[in-house]
């Protein structure tokens, strides 16, 4: 009964409200040298813009096909004003949320970091369709599954409200370069493309005295055709035992070869563990409708059940915790009817599942 009560509650948010419960954006990028921190707001999708360092792109929607061309930087990914500062060797923070504020609100799936040059002329004004990316970090799976447990992917802490982070290789070469960070969802990748791409580039500018570039043979484009672009057969994009397999191949090239000779001595792959000193933005608590205020519940229910309750959210990041995850049935049972929620939601006209009840 309770499980029937819970579909019926999430049938009603994704009637009323899918766009903010399923899916989101990157709203911050922020940079740690070790000494200080700062922290570069983004532009929500569709807002009047003020000046950034991150490409605003205009939906949380995600970018579907592997020959889309939004795939370079995101939905309609617009020039950014700014550019941010950084040395090689920094850590580089980013900060997903779904939308209006909400925790990110997807677990399934990799996250990969890019980049590419921008040239001499530098990235305010740089087209990267054409551009050559190469890889400097990826991770995917954190945790093997069990018989009665899916395996668990770095992605389920920036759901859990983490922010994630990638150390800049201290071997890369000073210049104008987009970092293009990339969650991948695959909540539904056990169907041929039903991935879920969500790119977001952001502007910088290196210093350093590294020499570190990447091979021609070590690149991509985004989306191009052969060699190592994405395909969507891809085993990582395509993945019927997404949800019981704990090996991932993760798609596109490997990270290049200049970045494991990184001197840095933390690893070069994200933790999505390490948070920034500064607490995050305020986030929004205003009544809503009924619909809203059912969506909430129904979402406490779901993530307090993976141990992520705002409080927590909040207390992790003051404390530069790595939320913890714990996986008992519950969890699964509730994880499940979300995903089959979800996958109704995307792939079904609601229609006929209303009239059924
Ligand atoms: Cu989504």
């Amino acid at each position: 009964m309770i499980v029937l009560r819970l579909v019926f509650l999430s049938l009603l948010c994704f009637s009323s409200l899918p766009r903010v419960l399923a899916h989101g954006y990157l709203a911050s990028f922020g940079v740690s040298n070790g000494q200080s921190y700062t922290n570069y707001t983004g532009n929500a999708p569709a807002a009047d813009p003020n000046p950034s360092v991150i490409r605003q792109v205009s939906d949380i929607s995600p970018v579907k096909g592997v020959s889309n061309p939004d795939l370079n930087c995101g939905l309609n990914a617009q020039f950014a004003q700014k550019v941010a500062d950084i040395q090689a060797g920094d850590l580089l923070v980013f900060d997903w949320r779904g939308g209006d504020n909400t925790n990110w609100p997807h677990n399934t799936g990799p996250m990969l970091t890019y980049m590419t040059s921008c040239g001499d002329s530098g990235c305010t004004q740089y087209n990267s369709s054409l551009s050559k990316w190469f890889k400097i970090a990826e991770i995917g799976i954190v945790e093997n599954g069990t018989s009665g447990n899916s395996p668990v992917w770095a992605q389920q802490s920036v759901m859990n409200g983490a922010f994630t982070n990638v150390t800049l290789p201290s071997t890369l070469a000073p210049g104008n370069y987009l970092i293009r960070h990339e969650i991948i969802a695959l909540h539904l990748a056990t169907s041929l493309n039903g991935m879920e791409f969500y790119p977001a580039c952001v502007q910088v500018q290196v210093s350093g005295n590294g020499t570190g570039i990447a091979a021609d043979n070590e690149t991509v484009l985004l989306p191009g055709v052969g060699g190592y672009s994405y395909k969507e057969t891809d085993p990582g994009l395509y993945d019927p035992d997404v949800y019981s397999s704990n090996v991932y191949v993760f798609p596109g090239p490997p990270i290049a070869a200049f970045v494991s000779s990184s001197s840095s001595s933390s690893s070069s792959s994200p933790t999505s563990s390490a948070t920034p000193p500064t607490s995050s933005g305020s986030s929004s608590t205003s009544a809503g409708s009924s619909a809203q205020n059912v969506c909430k519940l129904q979402r406490r229910l779901v993530t307090s059940a993976s141990n992520s309750s705002s409080q927590r959210r909040r207390s992790a990041k003051r404390a530069l915790l790595r939320p913890t995850e714990t996986h008992n049935q519950r969890t699964n049972l509730l994880q499940g009817i979300w995903t089959d929620l979800l996958s109704a939601f995307k792939t079904l006209n609601l229609g006929p599942v209303f009239a059924s009840n």
